[in-house]
């Protein structure tokens, strides 16, 4: 038996029009899953569709903001109609306000918790049920290096991933008994629109990252694609509440001494 295989598998992915939520569905996709993914307007969810077509993967798109319940029950319900019942989530959808922590408004603050920590509790709540009834689920939460350090500037960003961090551990803890594995896959600093601003070339975070990075690189999506797909499968039925960090050695180096 293939303990990768993803075939039969209907896998919710948030926010993979692009960006690492795309890789993973196509991952999911070329692993025999059949993938879904929302966000939050239909020209959005058009322009990942033809995408997924223009790379030969027939996608299901729906739009719905995390944030909203109403929304997020509603889709997870057309789906269960459409498709079948959801038996992999990717808690993916994110942003990031990189603003000095003084200078960010409470508005700002809560905008970054309400769609990186809230939105998983929300779709996660959404989807935990049809698991129960299947016997099994995967829960994946999309971490970050920011779930274990801080920096300047992110303090909303870090706050949230902390916290995503803490719920990963609670909804396997709670829902381990049902057969339903909740584990964090954590990111490094990877080519992504939301690392654009901060990866030009010759900019002093470029430079320090690649000097944090015992790769000495960026990742790219495509990095995260196998350990997603072991997350997703009955190769990590006995792996739970953990979380894996593909970072490229980030977390483990000091950093490379300036020359
Ligand atoms: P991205 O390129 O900015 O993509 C984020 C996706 O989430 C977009 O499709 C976005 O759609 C969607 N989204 C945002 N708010 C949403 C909402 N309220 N409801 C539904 N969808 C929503 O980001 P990325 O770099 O691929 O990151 C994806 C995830 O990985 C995020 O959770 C991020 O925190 C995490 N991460 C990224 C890195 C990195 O280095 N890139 C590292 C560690 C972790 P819109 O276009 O509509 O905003
Ligand atoms: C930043 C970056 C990071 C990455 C990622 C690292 O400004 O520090 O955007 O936060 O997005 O989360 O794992």
């Amino acid at each position: 038996m293939n303990q990768f295989d993803l075939t039969g598998k209907i896998a919710l992915v948030t926010g993979a029009s692009y960006g690492i939520g795309y890789a993973i569905a196509s991952g999911y996709a070329n692993a025999g899953a059949t993938i879904i993914f929302n966000d939050i307007n239909q020209d959005l969810v058009n322009k990942g569709l033809a995408a997924y077509a223009a790379d030969g993967i027939k996608a299901y798109g729906y739009v719905a903001d995390v944030t909203n319940e109403d929304q997020i029950n509603a889709m997870v319900a057309q789906i269960e109609n459409e498709v079948g019942v959801i038996d992999i989530v990717v808690n993916n959808a994110g942003i990031i306000k990189r603003i000095p922590m003084v200078e960010m408004t409470a508005a700002e603050f809560r905008q970054v918790i309400d769609i990186d920590l809230n939105g998983p509790f929300i779709v996660s709540k959404a989807v935990i049920p049809g698991m129960i009834k299947k016997g099994a689920g995967k829960i994946i939460n999309i971490c970050s290096m920011m779930s274990e350090l801080g920096r300047e500037t992110v303090s909303a960003y870090a706050a949230a991933k902390g916290g995503l961090k803490m719920l990963t551990k609670n909804i396997a803890s709670e829902y381990g008994e049902y057969n339903i594995q909740c584990n964090g896959l954590g990111p490094g600093y990877i080519e992504t629109p939301q690392t654009a601003p901060i990866r030009v070339a010759g900019h002093p975070f470029n430079d320090f990252i690649i000097a944090k990075t015992p790769a000495a690189r960026w990742g790219k999506t495509e990095d995260l694609v196998g350990p997603a797909i072991f997350l997703a499968s009955p190769a990590s039925d006995f792996v739970n509440g953990h979380v894996l960090y593909v970072d490229g050695g980030i977390l483990a180096y000091i950093g490379k001494q300036p020359k």
